[in-house]
């Protein structure tokens, strides 16, 4: 299978990284979305990465459909739990780590455009719902070593990847000395090959 992503992405870090923790064997296509001759569109209307193609030409996306398919891929290490209370907070913990990173691609977006052209009231409402995020997912993580549990689940990772998308595109947000629970989680993450080997890149 062939995974379609830029190396930016947050979202396509949370399947290279879920990719290689299942050991799951893949080729990597690296494409800039915004590109107006970007080939994505063709494998994906919504013109997003990641996007992973199947042996047979079956594009899956968004990431959060790919992460549920590689997960049941092989029986081992399971990053999604199977009990409904334990999935429903590993996935909500997903949920809010790619509604900050969410947040995070609309500043960055709308810090590009020309100064006079940018919308102040837009990047107030973007940047609150990032920092309320970053303070919701601190205080679900508390002092325990992973969101869920002695081991580590797709919550980490997502937000892992959200986290590491902030220190490449705003190095000025001081989350870490906010939040020192989140920089220990990020530190413990990036001793793991999977997180070492999809630092995101310009
Ligand atoms: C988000 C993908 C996305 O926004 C997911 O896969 O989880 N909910 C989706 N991807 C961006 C690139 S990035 O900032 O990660 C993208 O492809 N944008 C192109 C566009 O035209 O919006």
């Amino acid at each position: 299978m062939k995974l379609v992503t830029s190396l930016t992405s947050p979202y396509g870090r949370k399947v290279r990284v879920v990719l290689a923790e299942k050991k799951v064997p893949f080729q990597l296509q690296v494409e800039n979305p915004w590109l107006p001759d970007s080939p994505v569109p063709e494998i994906n209307p919504l013109g997003k990465v990641p996007v992973l193609v199947l042996e047979d030409g079956v594009s899956v996306f968004d990431s959060r459909v790919i992460v549920e398919y590689v997960d049941h891929l092989t029986p081992v290490a399971h990053l999604i739990p199977g009990e409904p209370k334990s999935r429903m907070m590993v996935r909500g913990v997903e949920a809010l780590a790619d509604g900050v990173a969410d947040a995070a691609v609309a500043v960055y977006l709308e810090k590009k455009r020309p100064a006079d052209k940018q919308s102040a009231d837009w990047l107030t409402l973007q940047e609150r719902t990032l920092f309320r995020g970053l303070e919701a997912l601190s205080e679900a993580l508390g002092e325990k070593p992973w969101f869920l549990g002695n081991t580590m689940t797709l919550a980490d990772i997502a937000c892992g990847c959200m986290l590491g998308y902030l220190g490449l595109r705003f190095p000025e947000i001081a989350w870490r000395s906010a939040h020192p629970n989140l920089a220990k989680l990020y530190d413990k993450l990036m001793t793991r090959p999977s997180f070492r080997e999809s630092v995101p890149v310009v």
